[in-house]
């Protein structure tokens, strides 16, 4: 099938893809896949109406009628894997196996989420007063603004989308202007859904196309109850205290600089493999990605040999031929700063292997590139920063406190990982003075984590949680209510008035 034959599967017709303003490029080969019309302000504004309205009516349908909404997702996601898979490789570059299995994380949080819409719950509390008893509901918050990012286009939208629409909320979802026809995709995959839902109102999912000025108003607009943004920590820096400055509720995910440690005892094998999935797949633009390894002096050299001839031979290339590991970078200003960090590195001390530009000849609008290792003399000012691209800096440890200094000596707080056999290091890594970060793991990678959990991570990563576990309170309004059953009027802490 060919591309526009893909874009035409999900119902988008030639006038929406040709209409103009947008170029939407494939990172595969640079060529042009479509031409959107972008959505200014008033659309953004109209959309946030329109939401609104909905809110009023879907908040009044009963939960577990709204996850079947949901489920109906699913089924389309289930039915429309391997498309939809296919449009993220050619609209975010990345290899098949990973656009599938971003889908499949769709489809498992819709799982998640149809079990969720039948447990929505909240306490009893003891009343400190006879006759009285203590509750907490949860209720639909509002409209819920999604700001997606080039690198999961899909995943991260449909972890929102799905707890939203089961707690009651519509979403305006404003995914990056590199990667719209995978929202594109999804909105027609949702519509299919409601059709067959029957009597969901307009307006319960609405895709803003374009780069600032809509992102803005949603950003701005008090209807949003809550924004939920996914990006650098820079565009963080700039939504979180909008939002903060008319008492809206914001959820972050911001940069990672995630690190994995290798102790003496870690089975070198599994580490090896963990630590080239998480800092090559993906072409290192995962937020999960492995930035950081810190290993011990005593095995760094055996895992360096390993890690240097694995980068060496990695296939690097066009996602879609089977053998790829590496698929390019999102845009040339995603090379130009993976080549500013790799130049900032060796100034600093560092020796790099690999780095350089690949396929240029075949490929000039492309930017492909081998992936990096960068061996430093210490945690450098570059090590401390997200660079989005496959670049692994290595630093040694001799002392385990060390190696946590070291890990925990970066602004951000993602993910990170610890490969050890020894069970007090893998404890401690988990305890309270070990990781700093929202995603600890051990004797697993930084990236690829399930759905089932609570996502995010601490300091400059935002502090939000979304997924699994009980991240649906974000998507929810709590309400603490004191009933009287009793024929008294007590007051609380013993207070007498008149
Ligand atoms: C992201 O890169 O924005 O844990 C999300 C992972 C994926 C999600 C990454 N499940 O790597």
């Amino acid at each position: 099938m060919d591309t526009q034959d893909l874009l035409h599967a999900f119902g988008l017709d030639a006038g929406t893809l040709q209409a103009g303003g947008l170029p939407v490029r494939s990172p595969i080969d640079g060529a042009i896949l479509a031409d959107l019309r972008p959505h200014g302000a008033d659309d953004a504004r109209r959309m946030i109406d329109r939401a609104h309205q909905a809110f009023l009516a879907w908040r009044q349908v009963p939960a577990p009628r709204r996850g079947e909404l949901v489920r109906l997702l699913g089924e389309e996601l289930r039915a429309h894997k391997q498309a939809l898979g296919r449009l993220v490789t050619l609209e975010a570059g990345k290899i098949a196996a990973e656009g599938e299995g971003e889908v499949q994380e769709m489809i498992d949080i819709c799982d998640f989420a149809v079990g969720l819409s039948r447990q929505l719950h909240g306490l009893t509390i003891a009343s400190e007063r006879p006759g009285h008893r203590m509750m907490e509901t949860w209720h639909p918050l509002g409209v819920v603004g999604v700001i997606s990012a080039f690198n999961f286009p899909v995943a991260v939208w449909s972890w929102n989308a799905a707890l939203a629409l089961v707690c009651g909320d519509p979403v305006v979802w404003k995914p990056s202007e590199k990667t719209p026809l995978t929202a594109l995709a999804c909105q027609a995959l949702f519509r299919r859904a409601l059709a067959r839902f029957g009597d969901a109102p307009d307006g319960l999912l609405q895709v803003l196309v374009g780069a600032r000025e809509p992102g803005e108003v949603l950003v701005d607009d008090p209807r949003v109850a809550l924004v939920s943004a996914t990006g650098s920590t820079r565009m963080g820096r700039e939504v979180g205290p909008r939002v903060a400055r008319r008492f809206g509720r914001c959820l972050l995910e911001l940069g990672g600089n995630n690190a994995l440690i290798v102790a003496p005892s870690a089975d070198l094998d599994m580490a090896a493999r963990a630590i080239l999935f998480g800092a090559i797949g993906t072409a290192g633009q995962r937020c999960t990605t492995t930035r950081r390894l810190i290993v011990h002096a005593s095995v760094a050299d055996a895992l360096l040999a390993r890690l240097k001839a694995a980068y060496a031979s990695a296939p690097v290339g066009d996602p879609r031929d089977p053998g790829t590991l590496v698929g390019p970078l999102i845009d040339q200003a995603a090379y130009d700063a993976m080549r500013a960090a790799l130049d900032q590195a060796r100034a600093q001390g560092g020796t790099v292997t690999g780095g350089e530009r690949l396929l240029a000849d075949r490929h000039p609008d492309a930017w492909y590139v081998r992936p990096a290792l960068a061996e430093m003399p210490g945690q450098t000012d570059v090590v401390r920063h997200e660079t989005f691209a496959p670049i692994l800096y290595v630093l040694r440890y001799r002392d385990f406190d060390e190696a946590l200094a070291l890990h925990n000596d970066v602004p951000q707080g993602l993910s990170s990982a610890i490969f050890t056999t020894d069970l007090r290091e893998a404890e401690a890594f988990l305890g309270a003075t070990g990781s700093d970060c929202g995603i600890a793991n051990v004797n697993i990678g930084t990236s690829g984590a399930e759905i089932g959990g609570a996502f995010g991570g601490e300091k400059e990563t935002g502090g939000g949680r979304e997924s699994g576990s009980d991240a649906w309170r974000a998507y929810m309004r709590r309400a603490t209510n004191t009933i009287n059953y009793s024929r008294e009027l007590p007051l609380a802490q013993g207070i007498r008035f008149g």
